[in-house]
């Protein structure tokens, strides 16, 4: 209840600012797409986890609101970018209580034109679980795709039915969640469940991001089993748009 209060002046005030990691191109270098993460910095309580205010938004009716704040930042980075001569998606986290929200579309479409940017520049994560069969919300997922925007299935491989997902939406990219990717070198089966994702996706002609990429070995054993993108301290952690070395240099 607090953290709800705490949200609202947070929402008036500005306090919520996002945060962007980039995915990274395996084969050369150069940064693929940004993820936007919503960041929270409290005057008293300092840095409030996004899993908590997500929860909390989600419980006082207030993510609809925290999610457009989110979007307009991604979009205003994305169109800052872009006058830079810099061609490069921005990604967002769907959350559950924005999909189930019928004017979602709508405030998309709505939100780009104001940006001035087409819907291609847009890349959407959901996490499967959010979205098992609910009709409205894979009918909204859909129309986003035809108006231009990207989905990527998120968390990949943690849910009940990645593969009825990958089947039944027009998904653009898998993003393999990081429990797998950070045991590859100790755990046989993690392995075995990392290479089935990329082959997976590579035969559903999908991109393929490897999350939680920490280490030089990783990043090669990835590129070796034919991911071709990876996100991760490895390369950067989540920075203010500001801190963005802008052209972007290669990266490890
Ligand atoms: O950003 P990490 O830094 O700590 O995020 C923790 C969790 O919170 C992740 O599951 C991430 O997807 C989620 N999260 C962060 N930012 C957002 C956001 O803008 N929207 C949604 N729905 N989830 C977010
Ligand atoms: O949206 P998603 O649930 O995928 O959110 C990604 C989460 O993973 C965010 O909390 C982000 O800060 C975190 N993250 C990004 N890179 C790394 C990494 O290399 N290691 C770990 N442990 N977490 C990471
Ligand atoms: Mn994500
Ligand atoms: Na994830």
């Amino acid at each position: 209840h607090t953290l709800a209060v705490a949200l609202t002046e947070a929402l008036r005030d500005g306090q919520i600012q996002i945060a962007v990691q980039p995915m990274v191109d395996l084969v050369n270098g150069q940064v693929h797409a940004l993820e936007a993460l919503a960041r929270w910095h409290h005057p008293e309580l300092g840095e409030v986890p996004p899993e908590d205010f997500f929860a909390a938004a989600e419980r006082s009716g207030q993510v609809v609101e925290l999610s457009r704040r989110v979007l307009d930042q991604a979009l205003a980075a994305a169109r800052q970018w872009q006058e830079a001569g810099q061609q490069v998606r921005v990604a967002i986290n769907l959350a559950p209580g924005w999909l189930a929200d019928p004017s979602l579309p709508g405030q998309i479409r709505s939100a780009l034109a104001r940006h001035g940017l087409s819907a291609d520049v847009l890349s959407l994560e959901v996490a499967e679980s959010d979205v098992i069969d609910e009709p409205e919300m894979l009918l909204a997922l859909t129309r986003l795709h035809e108006m231009g925007a990207r989905l990527s299935v998120d968390d990949f491989g943690t849910g009940y039915s990645s593969l009825t997902f990958v089947s039944r939406l027009p998904v653009d990219q898998i993003k393999i969640h990081q429990s797998f990717v950070q045991q590859l070198r100790a755990d046989g089966r993690a392995r075995a469940v990392v290479q089935s994702i990329i082959d997976l996706g590579r035969n559903l002609g999908l991109e393929v991001v490897a999350e939680g990429v920490i280490d030089a070995y990783t990043r090669i054993e990835l590129k070796r089993m034919g991911c071709r993108f990876g996100q991760g301290y490895y390369f950067d952690a989540p920075m203010p748009v500001q801190e963005l070395s802008w052209p972007t240099g290669r990266r490890p």
